[in-house]
């Protein structure tokens, strides 16, 4: 027997990954965890019939010789399957798009760094020329607008697009994804969202702006990474975590989201024991008071301020540059044959000041451009060092509406960051 399963909490990525892989293998059996988030059950209370399932409680794992996972990386996402792990001879088919480094023993894996796994069930079904009904494909465009934020979180790719227009072209309906995938706020959340706003404390970290917000809750309250997002939404933070305490169970759950460039999130739950992507995360603590689950989440964000890009990855080097008794007329010259729009000046190593072509326009008659480059330079001069966020070199070029800030060590100038450099990092065309 063959069967195909995903991860607990199943959202539409899950569940559409699972019936898009029933049109791959004929044969296997969709399971669902018994665990499924709530808009996914009103979905499938409507579309019972169309999409029909097992639990793992129907089935019996002895009999069960391949197993095909959708997107959950690790045993301890899936339900219900203890005894299928030790299993031999149990052959294991892997589609996902997590990153992480997954524990299953596949001999088949399809894992793509895209921004929903059913993209890669989608494409794969396009490649097959496997016909797919208007509803499944409503389904799986679901799958991937949930996962991808209606193509709008940075883990979107050229994939997505491509396999949302093949979705469209079967007949998908995006009217009905909107009524599916709008969350579930009701009395209980909004009360959730309250208390987390009434200890609401906004704090500054380096470059970013962060927030945690913690409140008590009791039994199961679905819905609660919603709460989070409209946290941090009315709190405009760049990092917001929810920390909830459910005292019954000794256990709080930490939820994490972040906007790009600023926390790897993600990162930050997996030392928690917990994981996710670099935007959305989240983990479960034991046995701890809300204070100092808040105080050790504090602390993590502090050390992991997302540098993956460095100030000195991207700075260029050597700086040329100009003494301050340089005349205008040979600066103008440097200007032109460097192609560059400003240099520094400096005496000896040290930073004295900025002449740029704008400054050029300060002179107003011939023979100033005889005179040295000192009278014109400005001597305000805003700087970073290699410690420095890249996001706080950005902040500071637009703030002063400057486009070169020179990057110095010790006292010394050993780079340049300009416009163009941080270009490069906004768009991505850093060399691997
Ligand atoms: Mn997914």
């Amino acid at each position: 027997m063959e069967i195909i399963i995903t991860h607990k909490n199943a959202d539409f990525d899950a569940l559409a990954s699972v019936f898009a892989a029933t049109l791959i293998y004929k044969e296997a059996l969709a399971v669902l965890p018994k665990s499924i988030n709530p808009n996914v059950k009103a979905f499938l209370s409507l579309h019972k019939d169309l999409f029909p399932f097992k639990t793992p409680g129907d089935v019996n794992m002895h009999e069960v010789s391949r197993l095909v996972v959708v997107d959950a990386p690790h045993w301890s996402r899936l339900d219900g399957l203890k005894d299928l792990r030790d299993k031999t001879n149990l052959d294991i088919h892997i589609w996902d798009h997590h990153k992480v480094s997954g524990d299953f023993c596949a001999s088949k894996t399809c894992i793509e760094d895209v921004g929903a796994a059913v993209t890669l069930l989608s494409l794969q079904l396009k490649r097959d020329r496997i016909p797919i009904s208007p509803i499944q494909a409503t389904l799986f465009l679901a799958g991937i607008y949930e996962d991808t934020g209606s193509m709008s979180f940075p883990s979107t790719t050229a994939k997505d697009a491509r396999a949302v227009a093949f979705l469209l072209e079967q007949g998908g309906d995006l009217s009905m994804i909107k009524n599916f995938l709008r969350p579930v706020y009701g009395p209980k959340q909004k009360d959730v969202l309250f208390e987390m706003l009434k200890t609401a404390e906004r704090e500054k970290l380096d470059d970013h702006t962060v927030s945690i917000g913690t409140a008590e809750i009791e039994g199961h309250v679905p819905g609660l990474s919603l709460v989070v997002d409209m946290y941090q939404d009315i709190v405009n933070v760049d990092v917001a975590v929810g920390i909830f305490l459910e005292e019954s169970r000794d256990r709080c759950l930490v939820i994490g989201r972040s906007t790009p460039d600023t926390v790897d999130i993600g990162a930050v739950m997996q030392v928690l024991g917990g994981g996710g992507h670099p935007n959305a995360g989240s983990a479960q603590l034991r046995s701890i008071s809300l204070k100092d689950a808040a105080a050790a989440v504090f602390e993590l964000l502090k050390g992991n301020h997302s540098a993956s890009v460095k100030i000195s990855d991207l700075m260029s080097y050597p700086v040329f540059s100009v003494s301050p008794d340089k005349t205008m007329k040979e600066v103008a010259l440097l200007l032109r044959k460097k192609g560059c729009t400003g240099f520094p000046v400096t005496e000896g190593s040290k930073v004295v000041g900025i002449i740029s072509r704008r400054d050029f326009r300060k002179v107003r008659k011939e023979s100033q451009m005889n005179a040295p480059v000192k009278a014109f330079m400005s001597t305000k001069v805003q700087q970073v060092n290699l410690q420095s966020g890249i996001i706080s070199a950005v902040k500071l070029m637009v703030r002063e509406d400057i486009g070169r800030l020179p990057v110095i060590e010790e006292g010394n100038l050993i780079g340049i960051l300009t416009r163009s450099d941080t270009m490069r990092y906004y768009y991505n065309l850093l060399p691997d």
